[in-house]
């Protein structure tokens, strides 16, 4: 009798194995009928839906060119929000992307909180999301496929090492911070604070937030530079343009950037090595834009059920006025 059992247990069994071949193979759930049409090149295109934080910066608007540029050389069809720095039009564009069944979803989060609810409703409808750039606090891994993004409290680090260096370890510093809340800003600080702890001499005596613009980068140093331009040798800001902002308001007051007061920055655009070039900013750690490529690589393996590392990072480098000239030609953004 066992042994009957056995027999149709192991007929039950092949018959399942050979199921689950066929299946693998012909694919017959609708992501992978639609991936394999869009690889050769016949059939429904993959429609990916992204949304994007703004375009406040040389970077930002360098990044959503990479992931264009990227769909239309994959034959993607992609649904673009700019979310003007909003969150909340952030989240109506997420929403929007699975109410009209987008096979796959890249979100560059402004900041890193609040995502659980939407990306809720995206797992349960079946899109995998893909992060780009910033990363989200959730308690729940698997509402996300990956992070591709930069080590950004690596990036403060370096920049904080980089000026122990040109300083000899003594700095009065202002700190231009990126927007409140979002990942870059709160690690690029954490970073930073982590690479000056050894140099006791090398003190932050002012902080604010310049949102990441260029604009807002320059009113906060305008204010500073009347509270503290006596004392400030340095400034760190969170990014280039804000960097470049700091420039303006510095020379406003009748400094040298780059000689009376130092400027470094993060991000590593083109307008950043042009002023390098100038003189007038000292370093920028490199924090590569360029996205497009591996976003949608992450996209075609997460619709293909390939297990992904939740967080692949992008490789960064330290650039001064002694490489600028001769790096300049080959920045890509
Ligand atoms: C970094 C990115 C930051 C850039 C800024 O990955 O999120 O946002 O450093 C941009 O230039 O605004």
């Amino acid at each position: 009798m066992k042994h009957t059992a056995t027999t149709s247990s192991l007929r039950w069994t092949a018959f399942a194995i050979l199921a689950a071949a066929i299946t693998t193979f012909t694919g017959c759930d609708k992501k992978s009928d639609t991936q394999s049409a869009n690889s050769q090149g016949g059939g429904k295109k993959l429609t990916v839906g992204f949304s994007q934080v703004g375009a406040e910066s040389d970077w930002r608007v360098a990044e959503t060119k990479s992931i264009k540029d990227e769909a239309a050389k994959r034959g993607v069809e992609l649904k673009f929000n700019d979310a003007e720095g909003k969150v909340e039009n952030q989240l109506t564009a997420i929403r929007s992307f699975i109410a009209q069944g987008v096979d796959a979803i890249i979100l560059a989060p402004k900041v890193e909180t609040g995502w659980e609810p939407v990306l809720k409703e995206a797992k349960a409808a079946k899109i995998p999301v893909i992060l780009v750039d910033r990363g989200i606090s959730v308690s729940d891994d698997s509402l996300f496929a990956t992070l591709i993004a930069s080590d950004f409290v690596a990036e403060g680090k370096l920049a904080a090492e980089w000026l122990a260096k040109k300083t000899g370890g003594k700095a009065k510093i202002i700190e231009l911070e990126g927007s409140p809340g979002a990942a870059p800003a709160i690690d690029r600080k954490k970073g930073f604070a982590a690479g000056i702890a050894a140099f006791p001499e090398m003190k932050i005596i002012a902080a604010q937030s310049g949102d990441f613009e260029t604009g807002k980068g320059k009113e906060v140093t305008e204010t500073l530079l009347q509270q503290h331009g006596k004392d400030v040798t340095a400034i760190y800001a969170h990014n280039d343009n804000m960097a470049l902002g700091a420039i303006e308001a510095i020379k406003a007051a009748g400094k040298k950037p780059g000689q009376d007061i130092i400027v470094l920055s993060i991000d590593g655009v083109k307008s950043a090595f042009q002023a390098m070039v100038k003189g007038e900013l000292n370093c920028t750690v490199e924090c590569n834009p360029l996205l497009g490529p591996a976003a949608f690589d992450a996209v075609e393996k997460a619709l293909k059920g390939d297990k992904l590392d939740k967080k692949t990072i992008v490789q960064d480098r330290v650039f001064d006025q002694s490489s600028a000239a001769a790096e300049l030609p080959n920045r890509k953004y």
